[in-house]
């Protein structure tokens, strides 16, 4: 029986503007409880084909509408997520388990994002440039690039899928989108949204299922000309170089082995307090979460042990109850490897300082939860170093010196997001020049990146392209260049007119 707070028991896809009902399906379970909170279609290659005929058709139209008239549909979009907010992050909390007032939070990128999305509708600026020739007018414009595909991560199910629909949208493009199977109900509700607020069907279509069915075919479907894909390093890397073969152009934002930076003249309560929120928070299931420490030895001590006492506060649990803190791990799968991680970093002889376990019994019986782990003297070469663990467990690694700090953050094969906290304020300077990564906070956590800033990552963790911010129009949109000759004659370029 599906969850109250659901519409269906049974979600469909949405292609053309309809419903369409799955022939397969597989449960979507609650990770705080593991109850079966809804039942998701598992489509097909011909499911695809359909929504990719029905975009084709429908962003003919949708590409000729003004870029302004296109963009009042996202102001009301974002209206209705408004009005809406509470019960997204309740349902945002049931499928995916972050604790509510993170869900709270990433509902609210989503509105954020709708409003400074539809706000692009009056800029999405070109540039005019002088042209060779007199009586010459040149300029270069965006241009909609047709039907776009995007694949979305089950860890940020709304806010990820607002960065890149939004700006695909108010540029004139169709849209398939393929949500992760674990959480399917944000797409659910979005394409209510979408569809209440005046969306032309066909715009965006939702067909769900899995990465080996349906991504799979919207990777080689060629008439989808984009992919833009949150996930792992190895879908990432596969998806790319089907791409390339084709010629496709792709967008990939993956991986992250994300550092503090606390050096010894840093407020260490302040340090201490971002660690813990970037390492725990989301129970450490963000692409941008701190699992690495690098810590100057003449503070490692003094920060270790504010750090161990501020997570005593630390309530782990259902996050629906607002006092709970660290919320559930998404599946079995993230629970194992998290579980081998602990295993590796003690055979490699770093010293466990707190956590490590799976948490059983009680309250934590029916779901899946995992302590809030720190690991120290870790150093910069171990796998817990190295490799995405993507769960609540952190590493400290000691370090000398400012420089040293740079070097063990830069030497990894990611390069997401860094933080260093410093009151030095040529140490700040220095490190948002050399830290290589597509994030640099100062005095902050590894999380909390903002909307209309460019999120993405330097080295593995990407391909050079950027989700949200303004930068997000690059990948949905193709630039051209247009000559106005007005001269009324024919000026052949590249020939001497003397
Ligand atoms: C992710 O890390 O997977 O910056 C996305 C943040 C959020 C988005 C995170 N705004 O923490």
């Amino acid at each position: 029986m599906a969850n109250a707070l659901v519409d269906k028991e049974v979600l469909m896809n949405h292609i053309n503007g309809q419903w369409v009902k799955p022939e397969e399906t597989r449960d979507v379970i609650n990770p705080a409880n593991g109850e079966v909170v809804v039942k998701v279609p598992l489509s097909t290659k011909e499911d695809v084909d359909q929504a990719v005929q029905a975009a084709k058709q429908a962003q003919k139209k949708w590409a000729l509408e003004p870029a302004p008239q296109r963009a009042e549909i996202l102001y009301e979009v974002g209206r209705i997520m408004k009005e809406r907010k509470e019960h997204l992050s309740k349902l945002l909390t049931l499928e995916n388990g972050k604790v509510l007032e993170e869900a709270r939070g990433e509902v609210q990128e989503g509105i954020d994002m709708a409003f400074y999305m539809a706000g692009e509708g009056r800029r999405m600026f070109g540039q005019t440039t002088n042209a060779e020739l007199k009586d010459k007018f040149a300029m270069s414009v965006r241009a909609p690039i047709g039907v776009v595909g995007l694949i979305t991560p089950w860890n940020f199910p709304i806010a990820i899928a607002t960065w890149k629909s939004f700006p695909a949208i108010v540029a004139g493009n169709a849209v398939i989108w393929k949500p992760a199977t674990e959480t399917p109900i944000m797409a659910n509700e979005l394409m209510k949204i979408f569809a209440e607020a005046g969306l032309p069907k066909g715009v965006v279509n939702v067909v769900f299922g899995t990465g080996g069915s349906v991504g799979d075919a919207m990777v080689h479907h060629p008439a989808i000309k984009v992919i833009s894909f949150t996930g792992s390093n190895e879908t990432g890397s596969n998806i790319a170089a089907e791409c390339g073969r084709q010629l496709k152009k792709v967008s990939l934002e993956m991986g992250g082995k994300n550092a503090v930076i606390v050096m010894d003249d840093a407020d260490l309560d302040l340090a201490a307090e971002g660690v813990i929120w970037s390492a725990f928070g989301t129970s450490g299931q963000r692409c941008t979460a701190c699992s690495r420490v690098i810590v100057h030895e003449n503070v490692k001590e003094e920060l270790e042990s504010k750090v161990l006492q501020k997570m005593k506060g630390l309530k782990i649990g259902d996050g629906l109850n607002e006092d709970v803190k660290v919320g559930p791990i998404i599946n079995q799968a993230g629970m194992d490897k998290i579980k081998k991680y602990i295993q590796i970093g003690q055979e490699e002889g770093a010293k466990l300082l707190a956590g490590g376990k799976e948490l059983t019994g009680g309250d934590h019986a029916n779901g899946l939860y995992f302590e809030p782990t720190v690991f120290t003297d870790a150093t910069m070469d171990m796998r817990i170093a190295q490799e995405e663990i993507f769960g609540p467990v952190v590493s400290f690694i000691p370090v000398a010196s400012f420089e040293e700090a740079i070097d063990v953050n830069n030497r990894v094969e990611f390069g997401l997001s860094s933080s260093i906290f410093t009151r030095d304020v040529n140490q700040v300077y220095r490190a948002q020049r050399d830290l290589d990564t597509g994030i640099v906070y100062v005095n902050a956590g590894t999380t909390g990146a903002e909307i209309h800033l460019p999120f993405g990552g330097t080295k593995g963790t990407g391909n050079g392209h950027r989700d949200s911010g303004v930068q997000a129009l690059d990948v949905f949109t193709e630039w051209k260049a247009v000559y106005v000759d007005y001269s009324g004659k024919l000026q052949r370029a590249q020939i001497d007119v003397e």
